[in-house]
């Protein structure tokens, strides 16, 4: 039975060697008999450039690369790791794709995105948003020395570490007349996205017309997918490996 694998919200970094542990697997023993991978955003915790050549960074490429050699792997931009370019996509086997894009999922129109365009009442972030995927600003950022990106990027973690204590920052929803207006817009009855860390498979109206919004799961206390086929969509889970 052929199927297509769709992940988000990874939020890999290397001192989280549980989540990656559980990505390798998934990578190794799953993903080569799927159809497609579909990679929807924040793969990374965060993203300073693609020359930030790291050990970890070229692990992670060559997992992607070695499913590409049997599954094609597409990547669309969360808002961590929207500094991907396709020097490192190409490395990891990754086709990158548009922001929003409609695929055909076993003769089902669906939309495609990380979803955090649809979290419209975050005005502060929206407006964030718009400059950091602007032309000037990432290019200035991306102009910046490597050690500079570096050290900025080391005092975001340590801060958002002392911010955390155990608390996630809340992650607003996304705005349903949103939703239905983009779903409208490109014409679909089916949408996948992350970002909100929902897991769940809605169902809505779009025009007078039965929907369903599908919301991929994050990896911070377990491995979440989401697998299709023509049969039937499922959200999986995989957990972690017992640290001894
Ligand atoms: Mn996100």
């Amino acid at each position: 039975m052929s199927f297509t694998y769709f992940i988000a919200d990874l939020h890999l970094s290397d001192d989280r060697p549980d989540i990656t542990a559980c990505l390798l697997t998934f990578l190794q023993r799953d993903a080569p008999q799927a159809e497609a991978l579909y990679v929807l955003g924040d793969l990374f915790e965060v993203w300073i450039g693609d020359d930030n050549v790291t050990p970890f960074n070229e692990q992670i490429a060559a997992a992607f690369k070695q499913v590409s050699l049997h599954t094609p792997v597409y990547f669309i931009h969360g808002n961590r790791d929207f500094a991907i370019r396709k020097g490192w996509a190409t490395k990891a086997g990754m086709t990158l794709l548009n922001e929003q894009e409609v695929i055909s999922l076993y003769g089902t129109p669906t939309l495609i995105t990380h979803g955090d365009e649809l979290c419209t009442k975050d005005v502060a972030y929206q407006k964030f948003r718009k400059k950091s995927r602007g032309w000037w600003w990432p290019r200035l950022m991306l102009a910046l020395p490597l050690w500079y990106r570096r050290r900025v990027a080391e005092n975001g973690r340590k801060k958002s570490k002392l911010n955390q204590q155990g608390l996630r920052p809340d992650i607003m929803d996304v705005t349903p007349e949103e939703v239905e207006r983009v779903m409208a817009k490109y014409q679909v009855k089916q949408l996948i996205h992350g970002h909100t860390h929902r897991p769940n498979i809605h169902t809505l109206n779009v025009n007078g017309e039965p929907a369903t919004r599908i919301v991929l799961g994050d990896w911070y206390d377990q491995g979440s997918i989401l697998k299709v086929s023509a049969q039937s969509i499922t959200l999986e889970r995989r957990d972690f490996a017992k640290r001894n």
